[in-house]
């Protein structure tokens, strides 16, 4: 194989809780890459665009009821379906910055009480991120920071579950910021991070794949 055909962009997930700065996080780190003249896009998920999308949306916004099985395939339906893309962009050198994945899945239904291998395996066969950020925050202070809005989830007795699950899911390849420190202090952490990785999916990597 030719090596230089493997350069390729990075698979960045943000993970964490309810209010932990996720979302603005990834649009710093979007500018940041974008300055440095990186081909970078920042994604989310839920992606609340498409029809599963859509049916997610209404559900977290308790417009509809859903088993707690049949949300949970939703939420991984929708990453199969942005998969192929995923990997267009990945390879044509493109670094996604992805606020939540596959672990946010697993974590928030864990925490419902469905059991953890059963909630990894729709997510096997997915992309594997090169890197994972993990913005840890006690669920206490995250509630503090106020601005939960009215969607499931979004309570301090259940972050408190997800927070336990995240726990179980993480493991030593994970990089963990302390995501209650000043947002600036945060930001440059999450920086150095990324910017690794991005260099070293660019020298050329190898895509893998969940669950490994
Ligand atoms: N969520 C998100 C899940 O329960 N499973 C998943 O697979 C994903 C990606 O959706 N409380 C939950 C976590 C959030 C909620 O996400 C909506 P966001 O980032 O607030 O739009």
């Amino acid at each position: 194989n030719n090596h230089k055909s493997d350069s390729r962009g990075a698979l960045i997930v943000l993970e964490g809780l309810d209010r932990s700065g996720k979302t603005s996080q990834s649009s710093r780190l979007l500018s940041y890459l974008e300055g440095l003249g990186h081909s970078v896009e920042s994604w989310r998920f839920p992606d609340r665009n498409t029809g599963v999308g859509q049916m997610i949306s209404s559900y977290l916004a308790n417009e509809s009821q859903l088993d707690d099985h049949t949300i949970h395939l939703l939420f991984s339906a929708n990453r199969w379906e942005k998969r192929s893309l995923m990997e267009t962009k990945l390879r044509s050198g493109t670094t996604l910055i992805v606020d939540r994945y596959s672990f946010s899945g697993v974590a928030f239904s864990s925490a419902k009480g469905l059991d953890i291998e059963w909630c990894k395996a729709p997510e096997i066969g997915l992309l594997a991120p090169d890197l994972v950020l993990y913005l840890d925050i006690p669920p206490e202070k995250a509630a503090e920071r106020g601005g939960y809005g009215g969607e499931r989830y979004e309570q301090l007795e259940f972050q408190r579950k997800v927070a336990h699950s995240y726990q179980i899911l993480r493991d030593g390849s994970w990089k963990t910021v302390n995501a209650w420190l000043p947002f600036d202090d945060v930001e440059k952490q999450l920086r150095e991070m990324v910017l690794d990785s991005v260099t070293t999916c660019q020298k050329g990597k190898s895509l893998s794949k969940l669950w490994s």
